[in-house]
């Protein structure tokens, strides 16, 4: 029996526009990094696996939504099937870090009473002159948020495999405590989805099986 995933996460991408979300995303799924992107409309999709321990492969289902205002009502609704979010800010833009703590009322208000798992991100930190917010000053709203905090650059490839690590571990270790758990009509862990991958030889083995002539 071959195991495709154990488990599957949703995890969601907030914070402001031109923070840096899409980015983040591709780099952490494709490997790419552009100095031109688009904004995102309404809503992305994403996907990609992580071992998370020997045996244990997490598929991670990844949704990028768009920061902009007007598309506020789309992307509410994909708060709720949630279980981690990553909420991101740009280093070089203080105004974006300012709003870090309306993003996570929001999104928490709108989940209740269910949680979210959350950790900070600090983006852009290849851009080390333009930088308006201190790493303390984050640490410091990262402990009041009761989250972890890491700063990644998706142009120098720096600390994303870590920044989407980080939080699918915390949930995969809360999970193994029963402090999160799949529940009916609930889409933000499931659990157990293998196949059995049968070898040329297997295959003609179960043929011959199943075939009664
Ligand atoms: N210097 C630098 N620029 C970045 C980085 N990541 C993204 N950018 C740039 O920031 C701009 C906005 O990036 P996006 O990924 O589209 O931002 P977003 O948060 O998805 O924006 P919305 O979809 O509108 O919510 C683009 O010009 C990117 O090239 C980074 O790590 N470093
Ligand atoms: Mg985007």
């Amino acid at each position: 029996m071959d195991i495709l995933w154990q488990y599957q996460f949703r995890i969601i991408l907030l914070g402001d526009s031109t923070v840096g979300k899409s980015s983040l995303l591709k780099r952490f799924t494709d490997g790419v990094y552009s100095d031109v992107a688009d904004p995102t409309v309404g809503v992305d999709f994403y996907a990609r696996s992580l071992d998370i321990e020997p045996g244990v492969k997490i598929k991670l289902q990844l949704w990028d939504t768009a920061g902009q205002e007007r598309f506020r009502s789309i992307t509410t609704s994909y708060y709720r099937n949630s279980v981690g979010g990553l909420l991101v800010f740009d280093l070089t833009n203080r105004k974006t870090f300012d709003h870090v703590r309306e993003w996570h009322r929001e999104v928490s208000e709108h989940i209740l009473p269910h949680h979210m798992v959350y950790i900070l991100v600090g983006h852009k930190s290849d851009l080390s002159r333009e930088r308006k917010v201190s790493r303390d000053e984050a640490e410091q709203l990262a402990a009041e948020l009761g989250v972890r905090y890491v700063e990644t650059s998706a142009k120098c490839n720096s600390n994303v495999e870590r920044a989407f690590e980080l939080l699918t571990r915390d949930i995969y270790e809360l999970m193994k405590m029963g402090e999160i758990s799949t529940r009916d009509g609930w889409d933000g862990v499931k659990s157990g989805l293998t196949a059995k991958v049968l070898y040329p030889a297997e295959e003609e083995a179960e043929r011959e099986k199943s075939c009664n002539c």
